[in-house]
């Protein structure tokens, strides 16, 4: 059993697509456990995407995830956690492939996502890449209580020292 991280992006809320995104997920057979409406800070963007900080579109994706570019008020986004067997694969597969113009036509970025005129990717949805990511991301935006029956162990915190006690 695996529990993986959703985000409904910027682009994402600002044209409709939340409900789409969760139906498309439930169509996927997988069982929602946590959702939660969060203000990202500029230190749960750089932590979220600290992979990144090196990539020349880093700063763009920080400013993205944040709502900058969609006039998000209070940087807002909904965050999202499913379970299920084999669930980071199945959401990863119904996101499709990062950029939007090389994922499947039918997956959420294939259908929906857009390449910008200044080379960002607008991509509608974030999805937890592997087992090692999805679990210091389920742990970055959520605390345990927050998590219908957490898996992952409760004694190796991530994120900042409070979200990090909750784990503990
Ligand atoms: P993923 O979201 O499919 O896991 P990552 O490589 O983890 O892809 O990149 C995180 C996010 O950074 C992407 O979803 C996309 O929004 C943005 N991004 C990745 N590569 C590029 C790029 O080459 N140009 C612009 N934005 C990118
Ligand atoms: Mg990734």
């Amino acid at each position: 059993m695996e529990q993986t991280l959703v985000l409904i992006k910027p682009d994402g809320a600002k044209r409709k697509l939340t409900g789409l995104v969760i139906d498309r997920l439930d169509g996927a057979g997988l069982r929602l456990v946590a959702a939660k409406v969060v203000s990202v800070s500029e230190e749960l963007a750089r932590r979220h995407y600290r992979m990144l900080k090196d990539k020349p579109f880093f700063e763009n994706l920080i400013q993205y995830i944040r709502g900058k570019f969609h006039e998000i008020p209070d940087s807002q986004i909904l965050a999202l956690v499913y379970e299920g067997e084999g669930a980071i694969a199945r959401v990863r597969q119904a996101a499709g492939a990062t950029n939007p113009e090389e994922a499947a036509p039918g997956t959420i970025r294939g259908s929906f996502g857009r390449v910008t005129t200044k080379g960002q990717f607008e991509n509608v949805v974030h999805a937890s890449g592997n087992a090692e990511d999805a679990e210091f991301e389920v742990k970055l935006w959520f605390t345990p209580a927050e998590v219908l029956h957490p898996i992952y162990p409760v004694t190796r915190g991530n994120g900042t020292k409070a979200e990090a006690a909750a784990w503990s």
